[in-house]
């Protein structure tokens, strides 16, 4: 379907019918965008943004970059791009991404069927013409047969829940929200709230041009360095060489393997070497340093008191190094950061740190924020205080599936799903990257590749049918939520308060969403080989209770 991209204020509400609704213009978005395509179909693609990026196109703030290697958060399904393109960095910038994603969406014509400015507000099926009803912040309403929900894990920013934020007189940036124009910190008091990946990526970088930063830290995070460097055309060349072994290690991906059940706890003597190692490499395969990083506390507390130690080095004034060392949660169950320079900002003269965990905010000011026992004033204020990750930007949708039931109060007590791809009851309805699957667990890109593929494969058995539905039976979807709960119950993830259990946000239930476990993707394949068991074809599933375990 051919749209305009014009300003959803400019343009008439839309009244179309096409054969599957796009939601979101993120890397899963735009690849679906394409696939459908392909296979002859009628798409219309919808998000938010002016353009296209995803994340990438709104997380703009200072230091933004991936912390997975570049050559690895790439699209593998073109060949033609990766010929084309050119990585500057072992870790790109937002800046280059968003180039990369804007460099595929041209070559491919994605933003054509596009309409942006525009958010879907509701999505409500209609069982007897098997059709959703797609309506959209502009009034557009959309007919279509499959909706792919690629909304992004880390898409709806939190705000702190704290007194007073709308009394702030200076400038105030969410980091998941950030404008297009460069701020200018020279000459400025500025305040940061949050120290997880999004604050520790920024912190540094704000350090260096604001006249004075201070740094409010509820939890310190583990974080490790990342030894960002160019990329040469030798390092292209061979990760092109590597790429079907890459590819083939995907298949097994896990955060934790099933060797970790069994494998011994390493000498201390190992354990050092190997960090020692690791820490010298840079980045996140410091988390794979032993199979049993996550899930035996014994060897966790190695490496978080290796970290620890490393922290002690870095930071002169011991007090700053203490409060800087993550000490309530195990390394590596909540995502670690990987950074520049971040523990050695502390060592600046402009840069102070204030622990919340010892005076917590009482309310922010017109011109700064008041703890417990001090108060503090800033010219502008950065909020780094993260996402409502996972169910956020599906949630924000009303969406209604058979039987008049609601997704919200199908996933009341915590997302329901089928390998977090599909949920029972709302049929053609995909969850691109849902909790439930792999998703923000290694390299989400990859992991809404395969989905949207597995999508494609779906869609193409159910075809030839009439009127293809395709929904997953209330017994599948419950024993793969209970296999995602078992498998994240023998590791030291439930232990933290993260975002990946929903305990970041006050009053969401609190339910271990990505899956960690081994071979994922094998165990689609499989299914798929038995004629995909678990899903129905142009049936209707018996239907469950309705929000049963609300
Ligand atoms: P995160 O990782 O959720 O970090 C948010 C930070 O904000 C974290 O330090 C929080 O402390 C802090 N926070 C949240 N609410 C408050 C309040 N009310 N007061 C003080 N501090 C608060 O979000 P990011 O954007 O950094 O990263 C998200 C992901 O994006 C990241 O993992 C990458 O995958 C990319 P807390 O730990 O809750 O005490």
């Amino acid at each position: 379907m051919q749209t305009t991209t014009s300003d959803s204020k400019s343009r008439l509400p839309v009244a179309a019918r096409v054969d599957a609704v796009v939601v979101g213009a993120g890397f899963a978005g735009l690849y679906a965008v394409h696939r459908l395509r392909k296979q002859g179909m009628t798409v219309l693609g919808i998000d938010a943004a002016s353009d296209v990026g995803g994340t990438w196109y709104w997380n703009r703030y200072p230091g933004a970059r991936c912390d997975v290697p570049s050559l690895n958060y790439s699209y593998t399904w073109s060949e033609e791009v990766r010929r084309e393109w050119r990585w500057s960095e072992k870790y790109a910038t937002q800046p280059e991404i968003l180039r990369y994603i804007q460099f595929v969406a041209d070559k491919f014509d994605l933003r054509t069927d596009y309409l942006f400015d525009t958010r879907v507000t509701a999505a409500d099926f209609d069982e007897d013409a098997g059709t959703w009803y797609v309506k959209t912040s502009a009034g557009d309403r959309i007919e279509a047969r499959y909706v792919l929900l690629a909304t992004g894990n880390l898409s709806v920013p939190n705000y702190p829940k704290v007194p007073g934020l709308g009394d702030f007189a200076g400038p105030v940036y969410h980091t998941g929200k950030w404008p297009h124009q460069k701020v200018d910190f020279r000459g400025k008091r500025v305040g940061v709230i949050g120290t997880g990946s999004s604050g520790v990526q920024a912190i540094p970088i704000i350090a260096e041009e604001a006249e004075e930063l201070l740094v409010f830290q509820r939890t310190p995070n583990f974080s490790v360095p990342a030894h960002n460097g160019p990329l040469t055309d030798e390092d292209h060349l061979r990760f092109e060489a590597d790429l079907p072994k890459f590819r083939k290690s995907l298949e097994n991906f896990g955060r934790v393997p099933s060797s970790a059940y069994s494998a011994p706890v390493p000498s201390d003597e190992e354990q050092r070497a190997r960090y020692n190692h690791l820490w010298e490499n840079g980045g996140e395969s410091f988390l794979v340093a032993f199979p049993n990083l996550l899930t035996s506390q014994e060897v966790n507390d190695g490496a978080a008191a290796f970290v620890r130690e490393k922290i002690r080095t870095i930071v002169k004034d011991p007090a700053t190094a203490r409060a800087l060392s993550a000490t309530t949660s195990p390394f590596g169950v909540k995502r670690v950061c990987v950074d520049t320079n971040y523990f050695a900002t502390f060592n600046r003269p402009n840069v102070k740190l204030v622990n919340l965990r010892q005076e917590p905010i009482e309310t922010i000011t017109h011109n700064g924020l008041m703890t417990s026992t001090g108060r503090y004033e800033f010219d502008e204020l950065v909020i780094a205080t993260g996402y409502d990750a996972m169910t956020g930007a599906i949630l924000a949708m009303d969406i209604q599936g058979r039987d008049g039931r609601k997704l919200r109060d199908e996933w009341a007590a915590g997302p329901q799903s089928y390998l977090g791809l599909m949920v029972h009851g709302f049929p053609n309805l995909f969850t691109i990257t849902g909790p439930g699957s792999p998703s923000v667990i290694g390299n989400v890109l990859l992991h809404g590749e395969h989905h949207v593929d597995y999508v494609l494969r779906l869609i193409e058995h159910a075809a030839g049918k009439q009127e293809p539905t395709i929904d997953v039976t209330a017994e599948a979807q419950d024993k793969w939520v209970a296999h995602v709960a078992a498998v994240a119950d023998k590791t030291l993830f439930p232990i933290a308060n993260s975002w990946y259990l929903g305990a970041n946000i006050p009053g969401k239930p609190r339910v271990f969403m990505p899956y960690v476990g081994e071979g994922y993707r094998t165990k689609c394949a499989e299914i798929a080989a038995l004629g995909y068991v678990g899903f129905c074809f142009n049936e209707t599933p018996v239907l469950s209770d309705s929000a049963k375990s609300a």
